[in-house]
């Protein structure tokens, strides 16, 4: 089975690839061209995996790409991901989270409608809630560029399914996280800066908003769901969650105490840090999931918090030359 990966050289682009491999695929990855390689996360499979040139951005080049492979399933994974860079450069974000998807869908449109497509949704969908916890059903509500997009690109999803029967699928999932997450987003930020203190390397973190709450699970569980969806006999979208919330502040004490760290003596507070509108609360319900994928979650907050903690310190040492 071939199976092509957009964002392969993201978070959970990589992933998906390992757990690809495993099941015995042969994994295509988009890569866009940059003036240096930019393959960390992928290092380890490079051998394992074919890497292909294009651009959400480009229609023609996804075009080329899904005609030479003509790969089973398609896994749309790429996006401009961060958060407040959307409200610098809303047309971007746009231009390749929402009307990307659109341009990968018209691509197996125009190759062969029969090849799966899979759709990275988001819990920013739901922005402002407007239930607790949040389900598939749940309307809408984004507070970002980037959430307005997304918003745009699970319909478009939705359409393309109900338009030409294709086989396309949103799986609307929940923060998730790892080592392999960037360094801006708030969960590795926060264990990257523990272990930082802890070694002497910083003294303080400043941060935004400690009050927001996510629900956060483990990457390497989320991207079993993202291919459970396309084993399925009917296209369906899912929440993906662990069902569980905690706040920044838990985030930020969890990770402190597991260095011994009193957290209040270095955490500063950075209005600048502080977004233009806040997605305050997220809770997702997966019981859909549960009862039709078999998904279940293996790894709790604590031992996610545990992990990276322990992935940072490994990895600062070693940067550092420390013993
Ligand atoms: P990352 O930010 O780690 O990865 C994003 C990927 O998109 C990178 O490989 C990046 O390539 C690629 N990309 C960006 N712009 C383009 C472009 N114009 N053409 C081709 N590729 C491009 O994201 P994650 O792995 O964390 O997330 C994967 C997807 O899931 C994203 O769509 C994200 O919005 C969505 N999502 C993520 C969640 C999470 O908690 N992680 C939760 C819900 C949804 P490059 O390396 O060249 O920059
Ligand atoms: P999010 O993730 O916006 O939920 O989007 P992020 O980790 O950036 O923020 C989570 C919450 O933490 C608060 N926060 C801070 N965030 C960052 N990045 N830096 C800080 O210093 C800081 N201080 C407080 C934020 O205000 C927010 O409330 C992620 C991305 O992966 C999206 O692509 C994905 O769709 C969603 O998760 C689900």
């Amino acid at each position: 089975m071939k199976a092509l990966i957009t964002g392969i050289t993201g978070q959970d682009g990589s992933y998906l690839a390992d757990f690809l491999l495993d099941k015995g695929c042969e994994v295509f990855g988009m890569v866009r061209r940059s003036s240096t390689e930019n393959f960390e996360r992928i290092n380890h499979l490079r051998d394992r995996i074919t890497l292909v040139q294009a651009d959400l951005m480009d229609q023609v080049s996804m075009i080329k790409v899904i005609d030479e492979i003509r790969p089973a399933e398609v896994y749309n994974l790429a996006a401009m991901s961060f958060v407040p860079t959307s409200w610098d450069q809303p047309v971007l974000t746009g231009e390749v989270t929402a009307l990307g998807a659109t341009r990968v869908l018209e691509a197996i449109k125009v190759v062969d409608p029969k090849i799966k497509f899979y759709q990275a949704s988001s819990s920013e969908m739901f922005g402002k809630v407007v239930e607790v916890p949040q389900t598939e059903k749940t309307p809408f509500y984004p507070r970002s560029p980037y959430g307005v997009a997304k918003v745009y690109a699970h319909w478009i999803t939705v359409n393309y399914r109900e338009s030409y029967n294709m086989f396309a699928v949103s799986g609307i999932l929940f923060n998730h996280e790892s080592p392999r997450r960037g360094l801006e987003f708030v969960t590795r930020k926060v264990t990257y800066g523990a272990a930082k203190i802890k070694l002497g390397l910083a003294s303080e973190l400043r941060m935004g908003n400690l009050d927001a709450s996510r629900d956060w699970g483990y990457a390497k569980d989320y991207v079993q769901a993202m291919w459970l969806m396309l084993q399925q006999e009917k296209p369906l979208d899912y929440v993906i969650s662990s069902e569980r919330t905690h706040t920044v502040r838990q985030l930020v004490e969890a990770a402190f105490s597991c260095l011994d760290l009193d957290w209040k003596k270095h955490i500063k507070i950075d209005r600048r840090l502080v977004r233009p509108a806040e997605v305050d609360q997220l809770l997702g319900n997966s019981a859909k999931a549960h009862k039709e994928l078999g998904w279940y979650p293996t790894t709790s907050f604590e031992e996610l918090v545990r992990i990276m903690v322990d992935a940072d310190m490994k990895l600062l040492k070693k940067q550092n030359n420390i013993a």
